[in-house]
């Protein structure tokens, strides 16, 4: 019972041969003949497309009963009364408890056996790169190569185009082992990759992680996915999966423009912090929070 969505899967798939699209749930990111776009979107897919079967099952099922009620025992010309009331199907009510307790345990477990998998770190991730919201644009900082990119809010361009080229933009290496720390210099944030399908908060004063190996060479959007204040709509970005050495490339490049060093909390913006550069901390107060994360 508990392997019937994957199951599922695999019976849907051999019958119909479905196209890629189809066979993860019309996601994202998926293109024929080619690798995915992280080791950990299949996982994602299978989680979407397995729960839709079982419950397009469910569904199709309860759907089909209800019309037969419908039809079958309608009343008829002639019919007078109540029909005969029955209580107390004692099969019937044990049958309706354990099947959705089943379905709804089922669900939890797989979701939960997910969501441990793509939420562990790594022991020694290849690549690391602390990426810092903030009202409306991404820092990136590149902690092996001790580089940075300060990036801007989306620039208006031709048209309702943004300007490409001004839109920061994360560099990884394909196949390498990588850790995204997310933090946030103000409020609330959202990092959020399209076609790798996840995004994850970046909540003030905490650091979130993301491990996963990008498999895909490509170009992907990026944007913030929490409603961060009156640009929060230009507060976008691109991630880059290149090879090592267009990433070494990139990494001297940035050198080259004099982006050496980390940025760190240098720029966040707490107004409690007694440290920080904003403008309306008048009150002295040492904030527990100001802490980095170096170490
Ligand atoms: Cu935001």
């Amino acid at each position: 019972m508990i392997l019937a969505p994957l199951l599922a899967v695999g019976v849907a798939a051999a019958l119909t041969g479905c196209s890629t699209l189809e066979m993860h749930g019309y996601l994202p990111g998926f293109v024929a003949g080619q690798p995915n776009t992280t080791n950990q979107t299949q996982r994602v897919s299978d989680l979407w497309t397995g729960s839709w079967i079982t419950l397009l099952a469910v569904g199709v099922i309860t759907w089909a009963v209800i019309i037969w009620f419908a039809i079958v025992y309608r009343r008829r010309r002639g019919q007078t009364g109540l029909p005969v009331q029955v209580r107390y199907n004692m099969p019937i009510e044990i049958f309706y408890t354990i099947v959705p307790l089943i379905l709804v345990l089922g669900l939890f477990a797989f979701t939960a056996r997910d969501q441990t998998a793509i939420e562990t770190r790594y022991a020694n991730p290849a690549v690391v790169v602390d990426a810092y919201g903030k009202q409306w644009a991404w820092d990136f900082d590149y902690k092996n190569d001790q580089v940075y990119e300060q990036g801007i809010q989306a620039q208006p361009g031709e048209g309702a185009n943004f300007v490409e080229s001004a839109i920061p933009t994360m560099y990884l290496v394909v196949n390498k082992k990588t850790e995204i720390r997310l933090r946030t210099r103000d409020v609330n944030h959202s990092f959020w990759v399209v076609d790798f399908l996840y995004k994850k908060d970046m909540i003030a004063g905490k650091t979130n992680y993301w491990d996963f190996t990008p498999t895909r060479i490509g170009t992907y959007e990026g944007k913030c996915a929490e409603l961060c204040g009156e640009f929060h709509s230009r507060m976008l970005f691109n991630v880059k999966v290149v090879s090592q050495a267009d990433y070494d490339a990139h990494m001297a490049e940035l050198r080259a423009r004099g982006n050496t060093g980390l940025l760190g909390t240098k720029y966040d913006k707490d107004d409690n912090a007694a440290t920080s550069g904003s403008q309306d901390s008048g009150v002295d107060i040492p904030s527990e929070n100001n802490g980095g994360i170096e170490g």
